[in-house]
């Protein structure tokens, strides 16, 4: 193993969360640092014992160094990650989301950290018709969010050329999977009809449901990450994070309702504004430069998920 001890911002995040119990599992050892703002300590219940928990701000930089003592990578996933809270927000969330990762690298570079992996996203591609989106594609952010992470993703490779700290972004695609919170308008489209689905309710699909996602579960996105702080050639560059298929919403709801037994019709309302009508990876990059393809098909990814929001029904 190319590193024993980690440093995960956000840790106690829906993806962050999932990663902590995977580097546990490697034998390495974790810190996490977290301020909770949208992370639950119960993410991290069952591993609790085994990790040095941080509460704190990223953008502290005395709290930071802290967290990231001893450490040689690091998986800067924290980030104030609702898109309209970007757009509501702006400055708040350059504040977390540009300075923050700016910290990070910094803290990185001065605390002699090796490695650092950064949650990117799919948002930077905004609306470019052409599919699927490819790494190569000129960003057309059409968010303050889609800024951030691109704005991330340049002082990443900054960080790369000009200190020599070999950094690396994973764009995810759409993530679902176990603990992704539904009780906000703008949760992942996963994890709010899953929640429908328990309760026996309709979902709202937004335009005709013909729009499609790349959906890519978390499991595949935490090996993604463990394959980018291990890869040597992986230094500056940027990777998409998906399956490389897509799922219809639609498909998504009649998929759900097969598997309770449901016989519900969703609500159709209109198109949410800004919507993307269609997401797709281009996973090659991924694939040749990583060796990262997505093992979990959508139907398990679906089961495993669906299993987990039946036990936590009441209070995920
Ligand atoms: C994803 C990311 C977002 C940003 C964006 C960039 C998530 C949760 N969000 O937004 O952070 O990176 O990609 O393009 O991963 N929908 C319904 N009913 C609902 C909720 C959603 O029909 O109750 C539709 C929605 O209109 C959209 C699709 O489902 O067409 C996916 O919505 P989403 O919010 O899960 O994800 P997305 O791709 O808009």
């Amino acid at each position: 193993m190319a590193y024993e001890q980690a440093l995960v911002t956000g840790g106690a995040g829906f993806i962050g969360s999932h990663l902590v119990e995977a580097l546990l599992g490697k034998g390495c050892g974790v810190n996490v640092i977290d301020d909770l703002s949208t992370g639950h300590l119960r993410n991290l219940a069952r591993v609790k014992e085994h990790i040095a928990f941080f509460q704190g701000d990223i953008r502290d930089p005395e709290r930071l160094a802290e967290a990231a003592r001893g450490c040689d990578v690091v998986f800067h996933q924290a980030a104030v990650v609702s898109v309209p809270k970007t757009v509501k927000d702006p400055m708040e969330s350059a504040q977390v989301n540009d300075l923050g990762t700016l910290r990070v690298l910094e803290t990185a570079r001065e605390s002699g950290v090796r490695k650092a992996v950064l949650a990117s996203s799919c948002a930077v591609y905004g609306d470019d018709p052409q599919l699927p989106k490819r790494e190569t594609l000129p960003p057309r952010p059409k968010s303050p969010y889609a800024v951030h992470k691109l704005v991330g993703e340049f002082y990443a490779r900054l960080y790369t050329d000009l200190y020599g700290l070999d950094t690396t972004c994973l764009r995810y695609f759409n993530v679902y999977g176990p603990r992704q919170d539904p009780f906000s308008p703008y949760s992942g489209v996963i994890s709010i009809f899953m929640e429908r689905a328990v309760r026996g309710e309709p979902p709202t699909i937004y335009g005709d449901g013909m729009q499609y996602r790349d959906f890519v579960f978390v499991e595949d996105v935490v090996q993604a990450n463990l394959l980018a702080a291990e890869a040597e050639t992986a230094a500056g560059k940027v990777y998409n994070v998906g399956t490389g298929a897509f799922v219809h919403i639609a498909d998504v709801w009649k998929a759900l309702c097969e598997r309770m037994s449901l016989h519900s019709e969703p609500d159709f309302a209109p198109p949410r504004e800004g919507d993307v009508r269609e997401s797709v990876a281009d996973v090659h990059r991924a694939r040749e430069e990583l060796g990262f393809e997505a093992q979990v098909s959508f139907a398990a990814g679906l089961d495993e998920t669906l299993k987990w929001y039946k036990k936590h029904a009441s209070a995920p």
